[in-house]
């Protein structure tokens, strides 16, 4: 009887992945549009990197059980809303929030959930802005709606989160005081060299959607 019921869940669960690395193409698509026009038109991108990923089953049992959500399609994807995930890497703050909102505006696109961990960063200094976005995909019988998270950051922000990912990784997400003070440091040392780039790219020229890299 679990036997048939895990059977059930997995077929169910790769249906859903499906539905959600559609999601992924669809948003990818849409940023891939937005680079490259950006570079026909103005002679350059806000985008410096793209990468899509879709959670392992593993990682969505884990949060599955973390969140207490119970082990049904239904509930995980009522619940786990990070399941297709796109990380855009932009050279400056500026570009960051330009591309949320590029990208929030488009007809299709609704905006579910918006985390501000630049304004207001983590504890440990984490520092990104988090959408989760829902967009049609367009089925042969009926229309998905899928959540997509985007993960919006510089390269700065970037560096340090991967970094600090492997250190995490590395002792079990228990960072040994002295190395958690230097980490969170370096985030300090990565926020400021934001700014400073920020700066240099005003004085080069205004950013094109007329915002300004000293505000933040
Ligand atoms: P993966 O493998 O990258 O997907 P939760 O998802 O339960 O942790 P919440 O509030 O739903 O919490 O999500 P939140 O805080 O918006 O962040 C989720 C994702 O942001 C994480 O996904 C990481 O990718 C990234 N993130 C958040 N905080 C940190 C941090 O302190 N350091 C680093 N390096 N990344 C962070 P996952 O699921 O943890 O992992």
């Amino acid at each position: 009887q679990q036997l048939v019921q895990i059977r059930t869940l997995m077929a169910d669960l790769r249906k859903l992945f499906l539905y959600y690395e559609f999601g992924i193409e669809e948003v990818s698509t849409k940023i891939e549009i937005l680079r490259k026009e950006f570079e026909q038109i103005h002679d350059y991108s806000p985008i410096e990197h793209v990468r899509g990923r879709l959670k392992s089953h593993e990682s969505v049992f884990r949060k599955a059980l973390k969140c207490g959500c119970a082990l049904t399609v239904d509930s995980i994807r009522g619940e786990i809303t990070d399941i297709a995930g796109i990380r855009i890497t932009c050279s400056f703050v500026s570009d960051v929030y330009w591309m949320a909102e590029m990208l929030s505006k488009q007809p299709d696109v609704t905006v579910l959930q918006t985390k501000d961990y630049i304004a207001e960063p983590k504890e440990n200094g984490y520092r990104s802005l988090h959408l989760i976005v829902q967009i049609p995909v367009f089925l042969s019988t009926h229309t998905e709606y899928v959540p997509v998270e985007l993960q919006i950051r510089t390269i700065a922000m970037d560096f340090w989160a991967s970094i600090e990912h492997k250190l995490r990784y590395k002792y079990d997400s228990e960072l040994p005081e002295h190395l958690a003070e230097q980490i969170s440091d370096s985030a300090r040392v990565a926020a400021e060299l934001d700014q400073r780039m920020g700066l240099l790219r005003d004085e080069v020229r205004p950013s094109p959607n007329g915002g300004s890299d000293l505000r933040h």
